[in-house]
């Protein structure tokens, strides 16, 4: 590879090569989304979602300052278990920094979707977006404007309602970012299937989703295209449910005066509290759900004429 701080692995590499459906993963939700064990039986079970529909998982982070794609399982199991502590949450600003000192580094979308793109990765699954904090309107997420810049396919259940929905949608309007609804009309709000929000376009099948990349190639067009996926209807979570204990974390990050990064890592993390651990069921079938469509759609990525 020519970017010597990019360490590809030889199962990534090769599936790449071979022009064999990848699909890359982030790390941020393993370090800073789920407590200890939960987060690795996460990653574990998107990565083999996605091994069951024929494709290779690329798990992304950093690792004593090298940038590394498709994680063993061993190093996703020392990132866990590290967790926030010690390892930095990297978006774009972030990656100089871990590289330059040879720190560990864990992923976000934004710094997800610029290694998955430096190394050739177009589709990238994930659960939910960062957004524009409510309350909050000057704080907008760095995967937002990644999405606006960097043409990677991203396959999420939406955003959580920690963020102020519509706000975003007016922010990936302005980054002339499509927003497709996966199977809806209608923005999915993470843990419920929807914001009632209207997307661009709906699609119901993966290569309709292919398609559209293509033609953003063609075009020439340098942007992300957002794929948003209802989570499965057994495992949402009652809206008023999420509504209350949203509502309450999100106060409490106020009162607290928690800002910048560590605003999404504080609300999901009492949101997992107050639910009494009801938002993790629902998180992980939504990583799960997101990852075996992110392989579909690598795989009929690899095979459009
Ligand atoms: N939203 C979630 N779960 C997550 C994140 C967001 O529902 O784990 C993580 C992702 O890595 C995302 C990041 O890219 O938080 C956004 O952080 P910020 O809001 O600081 O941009
Ligand atoms: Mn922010």
């Amino acid at each position: 590879m020519a970017n010597s701080h990019l360490v590809i692995s030889d199962e990534v590499g090769a599936a790449l090569l071979a022009g064999s459906p990848v699909v890359a993963l982030e790390s941020t939700l393993i370090t800073h989304g789920f407590p200890f064990p939960a987060n690795i039986e996460t990653a574990t079970a998107m990565e083999d979602a996605i091994r069951a529909e024929g494709a290779v998982p690329a798990t992304i982070a950093v690792i004593n300052g090298q940038i590394r794609v498709g994680l063993s399982r061993d190093e996703i199991e020392m990132l866990g278990g590290l967790g926030s502590a010690g390892v930095r949450k990297c978006s774009r600003r972030d990656l100089p920094i871990v590289v330059g000192l040879k720190q560990h580094g864990a992923t976000t979308v934004a710094g997800t979707m610029i290694v998955a793109h430096m190394a050739g990765i177009s589709v990238f699954a994930t659960g939910g977006i960062g957004g524009v904090h409510r309350g909050h309107p000057q704080d907008i997420s760095a995967d937002l404007i990644e999405l606006g810049r960097t043409p990677i396919t991203v396959v999420c259940a939406g955003a959580k309602s920690i963020l102020d929905l519509p706000l975003t949608l007016e922010v990936l309007e302005t980054q002339g970012v499509p927003v497709i609804g996966y199977g809806t009309e209608t923005l999915p709000a993470f843990y419920s299937r929807s914001s009632g929000l209207p997307v661009d376009q709906r699609v119901d099948t993966p290569e309709d989703v292919a398609r559209i990349a293509r033609a953003r190639d063609a075009l020439r067009l340098a942007h992300g295209i957002l794929v948003t996926v209802p989570v499965p209807e057994a495992d949402a979570l009652p809206e008023d449910v999420a509504e209350a204990a949203i509502a309450e974390a999100t106060r409490q990050a106020d009162a607290l005066g928690i800002h910048g990064k560590d605003v999404t890592p504080f609300v999901l993390g009492n949101v997992l509290e107050l639910t009494e651990g009801r938002s993790q069921q629902a998180n992980i079938a939504a990583l799960v759900n997101n990852a075996r469509t992110g392989a579909q759609i690598a795989a009929a990525l690899a095979i459009l004429p």
